[in-house]
C-alpha cells in the first residue's frame, strides 16, 4: 500500500514532468519571496506596482505557452496552469495581472495577428516592458458580449472607433489595448483591434472603491473618435470566436489560480486549527473542524486533476471550450466556498488582514464573475448536454 501525502493527496507532483516541476518551483519561490511580502499593503492601499510585470517578465512567466522567438517560455499549458496557481496561493489579483497579459493581450496578437504586429507587441508584452490589457465587456454588454457597443467606422487609412468598455484589467496602466468592437466595413462582426497609449481620444480611467481584487488596478477604457491606421486590425479572426479563443486560456489558467488560492485557505486553516486551544483541546481535534478539512482536501485534490487532465488535453489541441466551462466553474465556485470555510474556521482572526483569508475570499467573489460567472457557465454546459440555449 502507498504512503499518504496530505498537501499532495492525489500525488500531482508524480503525474509531472521534470521541466513542469522545475517552472512551477521557480514561480512559487517568485511569488513567496517577492509577491507575498507586499501583497497585504498593496490590498489595503488599494495599488499595483507596474514593476510586477517587469519582475514576472524576468522570470519567464509572461506568455509561459507563446513560441521563445517571440520572447515567450514556449512551454505547455500544464505549466501556465501551475504559474498560476504559485501566483493566486498569494493573490488573485496578481494572478488576474498575468493572465490578462499572457492569454488575453499576447495570444490574440500571437494567434491573430500580423507577423509585424508579433514583431512589435509579443517581446515588450513578454519582458513586461509593455503592459497589456484586453477590453471586451461594456457598461451595458457583460454576460452577453454580442450587445457590445462599440464600433469601428471605415476611414481611408484604417478606422475610427468609438465606444467604452468597463471593469477591465490593468487598463489605467496599459500601453497596449486589444480592443474589440463592431467593425462596419465587416458587416458588423466582431473584429479585434490594437490601441496604443497616448492615442488622442483614448483614455483609460481607474475604477476605484474595488473591494474585492484591490491589488490588481482595473479601470474603463474610454474611445472618442480614436483614429487608427488599418496596421491596428487584428487580421486573422472575424466574430466572437476571436475574444472566446482568448477566454478558453485564461478561463483555463483561473481553474488552476483558483485552486492556489484555495490551498493557501485550507493549509491556513489546518494550522489555525492546530494552534488554537478552546475547551482545552486544539480546534483541529474536533469533529467539525476536521470535517471541513476533509472537505477542502477532496475539493482541491479532485479540482487539480480536474485541471492537470484539462491542460494536458489542450497540450495535445484537443480542449473543448466546454470542458474548460466545467473546470473554471467548479473550481472558482469551490474555492470561494473554501475561503469562506477557512474565514470561518479563524474565528475572529479571519477577518483581520494579517491572516489573509478574507482578502482571498473576497478575491475569489470577483474570480467566480468574471470570464463567465458561475451561472453562465452553468447555461454553457446546460447547453452542451441538451441542445437547448437558456440564455435568453
Ligand atoms: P454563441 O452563439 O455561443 O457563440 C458565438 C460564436 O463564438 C463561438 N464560441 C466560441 N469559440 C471558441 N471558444 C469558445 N469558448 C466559444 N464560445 C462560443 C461560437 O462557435 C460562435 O462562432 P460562430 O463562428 O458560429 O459565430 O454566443 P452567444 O452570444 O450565445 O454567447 C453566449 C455565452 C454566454 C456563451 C458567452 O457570451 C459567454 O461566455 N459570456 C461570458 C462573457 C465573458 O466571459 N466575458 C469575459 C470578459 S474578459 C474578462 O472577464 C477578463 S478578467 C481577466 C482577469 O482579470 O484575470
Ligand atoms: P451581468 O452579465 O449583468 O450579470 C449579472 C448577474 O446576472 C450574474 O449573476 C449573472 O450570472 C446573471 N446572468 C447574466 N445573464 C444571465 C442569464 N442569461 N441567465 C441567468 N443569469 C444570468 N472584462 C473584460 O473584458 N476585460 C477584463 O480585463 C475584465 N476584468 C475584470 C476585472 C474585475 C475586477 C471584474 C469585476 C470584472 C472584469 N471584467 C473584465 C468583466 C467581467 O468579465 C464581467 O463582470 C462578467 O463577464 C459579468 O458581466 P457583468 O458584470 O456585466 O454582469
Amino acid at each position: 500500500l502507498g504512503r499518504f501525502d496530505w498537501e499532495d493527496a492525489l500525488r500531482l507532483d508524480a503525474q509531472l514532468t521534470e521541466d513542469e516541476r522545475m517552472m512551477r518551483d521557480a514561480a512559487r519561490a517568485y511569488a513567496q519571496e517577492k509577491l507575498q511580502p507586499r501583497v497585504i499593503e498593496a490590498f489595503r492601499e488599494e495599488s499595483t506596482d507596474p514593476a510586477i510585470f517587469r519582475e514576472m517578465g524576468e522570470m519567464g512567466l509572461l506568455g509561459t505557452t507563446i513560441p521563445e522567438a517571440y520572447g515567450g517560455l514556449g512551454a505547455g499549458y500544464v505549466t501556465y496552469g501551475l504559474v498560476a496557481r504559485e501566483i493566486e496561493r498569494v493573490d488573485s489579483g496578481y494572478r488576474s495581472m498575468m493572465s490578462v497579459q499572457s492569454s488575453l493581450v499576447m495570444y490574440p496578437i500571437y494567434a491573430y495577428g500580423s507577423e509585424e504586429q508579433r514583431r512589435k507587441y509579443l517581446p515588450k508584452l513578454a519582458s513586461g516592458e509593455f503592459i497589456g490589457c484586453f477590453g471586451l465587456t461594456e457598461p451595458d454588454a457583460g454576460s452577453d458580449p454580442a450587445g457590445m457597443k462599440t464600433v469601428a467606422k471605415k476611414t481611408e487609412g484604417g478606422y475610427v472607433l468609438n465606444g467604452s468598455k468597463m471593469w477591465i484589467s490593468n487598463a489605467p496602466i496599459a500601453d497596449v489595448f486589444v480592443v474589440w468592437a463592431k467593425s462596419e466595413a465587416h458587416g458588423g462582426k466582431i473584429r479585434g483591434f490594437v490601441l496604443e497609449k497616448g492615442m488622442k481620444g483614448l483614455s483609460a480611467p481607474k475604477i476605484g472603491g474595488k473591494l474585492s481584487l484591490r491589488a490588481s488596478i482595473t479601470g474603463e477604457i474610454v474611445m472618442q473618435d480614436v483614429e487608427i491606421g488599418e496596421d491596428a486590425l487584428l487580421p486573422y479572426v472575424e466574430g466572437l470566436k476571436g475574444p472566446f479563443g482568448c477566454l478558453n486560456r485564461a478561463r483555463y489558467g483561473i481553474a488552476w489560480g483558483a485552486m492556489g488560492a484555495a490551498e493557501f485557505c485550507w493549509h491556513a486553516a489546518r494550522q489555525y486549527g492546530l494552534d488554537r486551544k478552546q475547551f482545552n483541546k486544539p480546534l483541529a481535534g474536533t469533529q467539525l473542524f476536521q470535517k471541513k478539512l476533509a472537505d477542502m482536501m477532496t475539493e482541491i485534490s479532485l479540482g487539480l486533476q480536474a485541471a492537470l487532465q484539462v491542460g494536458r488535453l489542450m497540450d495535445a489541441a484537443e480542449a473543448a471550450p466546454e470542458m474548460i466551462s466545467i473546470i473554471k466553474r467548479n473550481n472558482c465556485g469551490k474555492a470561494l466556498d473554501i475561503a469562506r470555510m477557512a474565514r470561518d474556521m479563524h474565528g475572529g482572526n479571519g477577518i483581520s488582514e494579517e491572516f489573509q483569508v478574507i482578502r482571498h475570499m473576497v478575491n475569489l467573489e470577483t474570480v467566480n464573475t468574471y470570464e463567465g460567472t458561475h451561472d453562465v457557465h452553468a447555461l454553457i454546459l446546460g447547453r452542451a448536454q441538451t441542445g437547448l440555449q437558456a440564455f435568453f
